[in-house]
């Protein structure tokens, strides 16, 4: 084991949330180092979420982190839902908060944001794990480190913050005694699919079929998202491109609508949608930001927003604590974050329940496909249904 090396923060994981902290970190003199296990190039290509919120936005926008999603991304505020009573589109930049999302890769958010952060001084340690965390209670905390090249060192730092994602160490770190972890399987997958294809239609679509839901997400003008809802433990390598276009056409109806722009399959992945929840989200000197914090269903596109929220609200309290030698912030962390994790969670949790219902004809599966009617209905017809939605869609 080599010597430690030292920072102020040690930031586990380069995604959105470990990105944001370290960038508005360094902008204010904070030394801070980030170590991640992929390669740069595996973390600039990695293909996630696609839609910003405007609270992630002004978040950017504010730390002179905007540049490529002001000069790339694209705006929407519209989306439509289909299903075997038709089509209605929701302008929700026209309702509640009226604002519009921004679409703007997720890769590529984090492309810029690793140039911003080795430009503003920051280092980060690529091909490199974090294999354990020690001290988190005492004011010397530090991570095991295992490099490229085989070699293991400590890193220490004032405070750790474990941005490392759903399969990350960081949470491991927390004392089972001290936290307490909710998690739960909403009872669906999805088929998560990427294609090198145009985008079909113009809005976000959401299709309610009796063989299960599909989605329709832009990503570029050359690259499009759709989801089919699959069972559990389904095969990705089952689903052939021809067998993908056909069920998509067939739940997205085209035989009544547009046909899909259909193109090489990029990615298929299976997605169980689920939550997880740690309450607290730190324990002494460790504090966790993003995916490792909670974990949410992409249902609601919330999952990269949350993690720049916290990662915002984070470094205001480590730059208080570090700079001015106020630790107030850090200690109301989890208090501050928690009220918006649950809030998100419960409108992913209500999108689940409208995009979903159980196939079969038994008594269960016909009254909620019934519930799954009057949802989308009222969603349709009543406006203070229509506010709900938009203020929850593009809020955080
Ligand atoms: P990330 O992005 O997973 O980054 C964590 C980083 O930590 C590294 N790491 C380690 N590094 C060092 N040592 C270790 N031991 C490590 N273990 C892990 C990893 O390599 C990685 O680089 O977490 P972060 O920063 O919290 O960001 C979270 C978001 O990535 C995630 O919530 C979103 O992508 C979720 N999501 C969506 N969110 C949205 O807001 N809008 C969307 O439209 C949206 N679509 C999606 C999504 C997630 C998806 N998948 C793959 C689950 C669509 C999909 C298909």
């Amino acid at each position: 084991m080599l010597a430690s090396r030292d920072a102020q923060v040690v930031v586990v994981g380069a995604g959105p949330a470990g990105l944001v902290l370290g960038n508005l970190l360094r902008a204010a003199g904070v030394t801070c180092v980030i170590v991640e296990r992929q390669s740069r190039a595996h973390v600039e290509r990695r293909a996630r979420a696609g839609f910003l919120a405007p609270h992630s936005v002004r978040v950017l926008e504010e730390n002179g982190l905007a540049a490529g999603l002001r000069a790339r991304g694209e705006r929407h505020d519209t989306c439509a839902f289909r299903g075997e009573h038709g089509q209605f589109e929701l302008n929700y930049g026209a309702l509640g908060h009226r604002q519009p999302l921004t679409v703007y890769p997720q890769q590529d958010l984090v492309a810029d944001l690793i140039t911003a952060f080795l430009d503003r001084g920051g280092e980060i340690r690529f091909d490199t794990a974090v294999t354990g965390l020690h001290g988190i209670d005492t004011d010397r905390p530090s991570v095991d480190c295992a490099g490229p090249d085989g070699t293991a060192y400590r890193l220490s730092g004032a405070y750790l913050a474990g941005c490392d994602g759903r399969h990350g160490v960081a949470r491991r770190a927390l004392p089972a005694v001290a936290a307490r972890e909710y998690r739960r399987y909403h009872g669906v997958t999805w088929l998560a699919i990427l294609a090198q294809a145009p985008p079909s239609m113009a809005a976000v679509t959401y299709a309610v079929h009796d063989r299960g839901f599909a989605g329709h997400m832009a990503r570029s003008s050359t690259v499009t998202r759709y989801y089919l809802q699959v069972p559990r433990g389904e095969d990705p390598e089952e689903w052939g491109e021809r067998r993908i276009w056909d069920e998509l056409a067939v739940r997205m109806r085209t035989a009544q609508y547009e046909p899909l722009h259909e193109g090489p399959i990029l990615e298929r992945t299976t997605v169980d949608l689920s939550s997880e929840v740690r309450e607290p989200l730190q324990h002494g000197r460790l504090f966790l930001a993003g995916d490792a914090a909670a974990l949410i269903s992409p249902s609601a596109a919330k999952g990269a927003n949350l993690a720049i929220m916290a990662a915002d609200t984070l470094a205001r309290a480590l730059v208080d604590a570090l700079v001015r030698d106020d630790p107030r912030g850090l200690a109301r962390y989890s208090r501050d974050c928690l009220p918006r994790l649950w809030h998100a969670q419960e409108f992913s949790h209500w999108m689940i329940n409208l995009l979903h219902s159980p196939a079969g004809d038994d008594d269960e599966a016909v009254f909620q496909r019934a519930l799954q009617r009057a949802r989308l209905t009222s969603l349709r017809d009543l406006r203070s249904h229509q506010d709900y939605f938009a203020e929850n869609y593009v809020g955080i």
